[in-house]
């Protein structure tokens, strides 16, 4: 694979390389780096754009003028580089004011200062050219059934979004929403814990059409899912606004590892399906391919380096490895032998009602469903096996 050039619309969280190793058993391994120092490395590895909570910015109740100094300093290094900002968030789950949820703390107060630091931050958004807003709910739930009642979550779950649309809209702000979802951690249960709830709670808002979803790769695996087959059901949806790529290896605590080292065929199937659409050359993702990943505690800052490239190289070869699986002629007769493309058939022929459809005796009195297949099967694993092959660059 080429090295990556800006129109591969790569982006990392500034959270992401400056991820010091804390876990909850051990500290720090790693310094702090400057904001400058990783909006110039990023811009020399290939990636387009840095994303940013607040709080990664400026610390968290930083005067007016510490906080400009940091946003000026971005701004010069994003001239000097190129380097753009697609998307910024706000961190409403590291204070400890947010112990028990920002837009969903069962404290009033609480809930309107976490909704004045996301004006806040939606303003500083505008201003950089941010044309999504990243709303990741991670202190947003509970530990006990008893603490928090559900319905009400979502209602103030629901106002917060309400306003914030309400603000973008008002403002006349170029920008849209994107929530993303998690199963749990540091929440023992979060709120709108996989992106198919996430779906449904975006139907119930003033704006739908302002809010979409960021899923995790890491986390809908977190829950046992299928992330390339949810992120099909996303664009299916017209919702598939942002997407945090990383690994993660089965159902344990979030471990965001570089993209691909987690479940690679499905990493593979994602890609292909970003790129590609696909089976049936669908809709495809044309927003920012963004890494939320951190790089491990036993690594020093060469290693934080190399596994930012990591992520990209394995992105790009990925995209080569789906590009030939699809222009394998071996591969287009299994697709069809499969009868991958039938599905896209409708059901029901064009003009057809239920009328003519019940008056069709070859679809059930002359149907002989015991015979029908004759023993004959779908060929799904030979064709499983072509999308290795070519995934492992064996053909
Ligand atoms: C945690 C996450 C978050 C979100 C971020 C973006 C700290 O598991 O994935 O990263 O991606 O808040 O808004
Ligand atoms: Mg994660
Ligand atoms: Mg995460
Ligand atoms: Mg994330």
């Amino acid at each position: 694979a080429e090295k990556p050039t800006r129109d591969d619309k790569f982006s990392f969280g500034l959270w992401t390389v400056n991820y010091n190793g804390s876990d909850p058993f051990g500290g720090p391994t790693r310094a702090h780096l400057d904001t400058v120092h990783v909006v110039e490395k990023l811009a020399e590895l290939g990636a387009y754009g840095l994303t940013f909570h607040d709080d990664d910015l400026f610390a968290f109740g930083s005067t007016d003028a510490e906080r400009q100094t940091e946003i000026d300093r971005l701004k010069q290094a994003m001239s000097d580089t190129g380097i753009e900002v697609p998307m910024v968030t706000t961190n409403l789950f590291s204070a400890p004011v947010f112990k028990d949820g920002g837009f969903t703390s069962n404290d009033r107060a609480v809930r309107r200062f976490a909704l004045r630091k996301v004006l806040r931050n939606i303003d500083l958004a505008a201003e950089l050219g941010a044309k999504t807003f990243v709303m990741w709910g991670g202190r947003e739930g509970a530990e006990y059934d008893s603490a928090k009642d559900i319905r009400a979550a979502l209602e103030r779950y629901r106002e917060a979004v309400n306003l914030l649309g309400q603000y973008v809209t008002d403002k006349g702000y170029d920008i849209r929403f994107a929530i993303e979802p998690k199963p749990n951690e540091p929440r023992g249960d979060i709120l709108l814990p996989t992106l198919g709830h996430a779906l449904a709670f975006i139907e119930t808002l003033e704006r739908p059409e302002l809010v979409g979803i960021n899923p995790e790769v890491g986390h809908e695996q977190m829950a046992g899912l299928n992330f390339a087959a949810g992120v099909a059901q996303a664009l299916y949806a017209g919702k598939l606004y942002h997407i945090d790529l990383n690994g993660q290896r089965g159902i344990k605590y979030d471990q965001d590892l570089v993209f691909g080292h987690g479940d690679l065929q499905n990493a593979f199937a994602l890609v292909d399906l970003l790129e590609n659409g696909g089976p049936d050359g669908g809709p495809t993702y044309d927003g920012p391919r963004h890494f939320d990943y951190k790089p491990s505690r036993t690594e020093d800052e060469t290693g934080v380096w190399d596994s930012a490239a990591a992520n990209m190289r394995t992105y790009l070869l990925l995209k080569e490895r789906a590009a030939a699986f699809r222009a394998d002629p071996e591969v287009q007769e299994a697709l069809q032998a499969s009868k991958v493309t039938e599905l896209s058939t409708p059901t029901l022929g064009e003009g057809e009602t239920y009328d003519t459809f019940l008056a069709d005796r070859s679809a059930f009195e002359d149907f002989d469903a015991n015979a029908y297949f004759n023993g004959k099967g779908f060929g799904f694993v030979r064709l499983q096996q072509l999308a290795l092959e070519h995934l492992l660059g064996a053909r």
